[in-house]
């Protein structure tokens, strides 16, 4: 639309120099001012006009177009700095969550510290094997030891073997399962069957369950024999 308007400026300009100098615009016989003016004047006055009509258009196009020009400057510019304030809260934000993962890496750490430090748990089989005890039963009475062990995990009873009659080198090779087992104590209590009571000999204690021979000792802590076990898989 400039463009056309441009042209169609240029084009009256032009038409109306060529008419002001192609021949006599205006009478000078003539006194009447409207009658002085000949119809190659009037055609002039009529370029003068549309080129004024057409500059005024022009101009008024054109304000309106910087206008709309500073309207979109200015809508963009403030799009702009909204843009960059939303930019700015959600590098903040990134920020926060950076040091919340930071914190969470430290707890998750911390817990898994926590829970290695914690003693794994596991099941396996305790076998009592032979034993050497004090004779229990001295004469009159029968002779030898009747013994039978107790075997604790912690303060849990886990079992108890059979009675091996008359014997101060007992052999039960018996399993018994020891549940759940972290760090408890396994305690061996070995007893002397009586006829009318269970005669405690001594305590095994077993920090560390591991196939081998342990002392046993007797209430005043003296040591009165060995037993010998057996640690076997689940
Ligand atoms: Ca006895
Ligand atoms: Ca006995």
């Amino acid at each position: 639309m400039e463009l056309a308007i441009n042209i169609a400026l240029v084009t009256l300009v032009a038409i109306g120099a060529l008419t002001a100098i192609g021949g006599e615009t205006s009478r000078q016989n003539e006194s009447h001012f409207w009658r002085k003016i000949t119809l190659r004047g009037w055609f002039f006055v009529s370029c003068v006009f549309f080129t004024l009509i057409l500059g005024v258009i022009k101009e008024i196009r054109s304000n309106a177009a910087s206008e709309r020009a500073e309207h979109a400057q200015t809508k963009l510019r403030n799009e702009l700095q909204t843009a960059n304030q939303k930019l700015e809260s959600a590098s903040q934000k990134l920020q926060e969550m950076k040091s919340l993962i930071a914190k969470l890496e430290k707890e998750l750490n911390k817990m898994n510290i926590e829970m290695d430090s914690i003693p794994k748990r596991s099941t396996f089989k305790l076998k009592i094997k032979c034993a050497s005890v004090p004779d229990m039963d001295p004469r009159p009475y029968p002779d030898n030891t009747d013994a039978w062990v107790d075997v604790l995990r912690g303060s849990m009873s886990i079992g108890r073997t059979q009675v091996i009659v008359g014997n101060d080198s007992p052999c039960f090779n018996e399993s018994f399962r020891i549940p759940d087992y972290a760090t408890e104590t396994i305690t061996l209590i070995v007893y002397d069957h009586d006829r009318n009571d269970n005669e405690v000999i001594g305590k095994a204690l077993i920090s560390k369950p591991e196939t081998g021979t342990y002392d046993i000792f007797d209430a005043r802590n003296n040591k009165v024999g060995y037993i010998q076990i057996e640690i076997l898989s689940n």
